[in-house]
């Protein structure tokens, strides 16, 4: 009867290891607690964390891509800690000038990006491979390894293989909170507007349905846990009557339902499209397509400007000039 409130949440502890590791695996790192307070949040158990090889590489080819951007900035605001607090949102740490191409440039005129995205790239790969392998050392498949695969290919595509295709680094993103945002405006106005871009609508639609889905698939297994619904994965196979009232539910309410596997995979792939498609259109954009809104005017998706046979009301007699 707890699940018959929104805010509520049952807290289950079990056996702090849980499944035993194979042998050859490190250690797990830290004595696992229990916090009633990440409880609600979450699960109520911390740690223990396996670091490993591979975390531990991760981590510190992350930490030196940190160091170089964070000392970069501080250094753009001749080392004032004052200035480099009150200015951390709008400091950057830009890729080299166009007149540099794809060659190495001098460490203050694009070098240190150079190296700290050496370096990020490095910690990201890491970090997936990270999530390969501790994937199958539990016997799990590796579906989350995939779908981060999908994210890392939209960032390499931004960061590296679209620059290396335009033949500059001074392509790729600038590292900084609000620079970021200017470079991906500036982008899209360079290109013609991103908007006509169909895989960024595509890239949009998977995103929204993403969070449309994601809505609607914990509000349902939430509202029929009172009925087992939280078994979800048993009732893929053995659909029981909290599966029957989710599926009835969205056959009246839609007209059609997902089943207890088959949302897990909408939402699987929703995600995953999103940077999938996302990264296609930032690899054809400049390469293939150097202006989208002419594009689209091309292959009549966007009407021409101004629409031929219509006329500007603006301009016709009696409106207000
Ligand atoms: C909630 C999981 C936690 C992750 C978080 C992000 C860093 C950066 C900064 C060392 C959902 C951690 C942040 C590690 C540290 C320095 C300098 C994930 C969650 C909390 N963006 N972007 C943000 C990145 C691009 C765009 C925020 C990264 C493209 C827009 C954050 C990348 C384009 C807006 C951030 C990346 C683009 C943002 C919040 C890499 C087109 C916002 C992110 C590696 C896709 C929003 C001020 C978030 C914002 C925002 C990080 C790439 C556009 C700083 C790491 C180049 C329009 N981006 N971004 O919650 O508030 O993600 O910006 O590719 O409006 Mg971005
Ligand atoms: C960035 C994947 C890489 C991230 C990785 C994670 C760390 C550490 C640390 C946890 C996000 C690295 C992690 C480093 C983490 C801790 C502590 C995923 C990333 C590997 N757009 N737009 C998109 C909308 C406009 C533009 C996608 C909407 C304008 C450009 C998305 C609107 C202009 C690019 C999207 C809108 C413009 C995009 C991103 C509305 C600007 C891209 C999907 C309503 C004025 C990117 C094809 C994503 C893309 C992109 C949405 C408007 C420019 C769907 C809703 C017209 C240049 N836009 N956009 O998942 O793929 O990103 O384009 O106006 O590059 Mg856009």
């Amino acid at each position: 009867m707890a699940y018959q409130n929104i805010f509520t949440q049952i807290q289950v502890v079990g056996p702090a290891h849980g499944v035993p590791l194979p042998a050859g695996d490190d250690d797990r790192v830290g004595t696992p607690g229990v916090s009633r307070l990440l409880g609600r949040l979450g699960n109520a158990q911390i740690g223990p964390i396996y670091l490993g090889r591979l975390g531990l590489a991760s981590l510190v080819c992350g930490f030196i891509a940190f160091e170089i951007i964070g000392l970069n900035m501080w250094a753009s605001v001749d080392w004032d800690p004052v200035q480099f607090v009150r200015q951390l949102f709008w400091l950057s740490l830009e890729p080299p000038r166009p007149e540099y191409g794809l060659s190495i440039p001098p460490l203050a005129e694009g070098g240190w990006w150079l190296i700290a995205g050496f370096f990020l790239t490095l910690s990201i790969l890491l970090w997936w491979a990270r999530t390969y392998v501790r994937a199958r050392r539990l016997g799990m498949g590796t579906h989350v390894a995939w779908a981060f695969a999908s994210a890392i290919f939209l960032y390499l595509s931004l960061g590296f293989f679209r620059p290396i295709l335009m033949g500059s680094w001074s392509e790729a993103v600038p590292f900084g909170i609000f620079p970021h945002l200017d470079w991906t405006a500036a982008l899209s106005i360079r290109y013609g507007n991103f908007f006509y871009n169909p895989f960024h609508a595509l890239s949009i639609v998977f995103l929204y349905g993403s969070t449309l889905l994601f809505a609607m698939h914990g509000a349902t297994i939430l509202a029929v846990s009172r009925y087992g619904g939280d078994r979800e994965i048993e009732q893929i196979v053995d659909r029981g009557t909290a599966s029957e009232r989710a599926a009835l539910f969205w056959r009246w309410t839609m007209g059609f339902n997902a089943s207890m596997e088959s949302i897990h995979r909408w939402a699987w792939w929703f995600a995953v499209l999103t940077t999938l498609t996302g990264g296609i259109g930032i690899l054809l954009t400049g390469t293939v397509v150097d202006n989208w809104y002419l594009w689209a005017v091309e292959h009549g998706f966007a009407p021409a400007y101004p629409p031929t046979g219509t006329v500007d009301p603006l301009l016709q007699q009696g409106a207000a000039q």
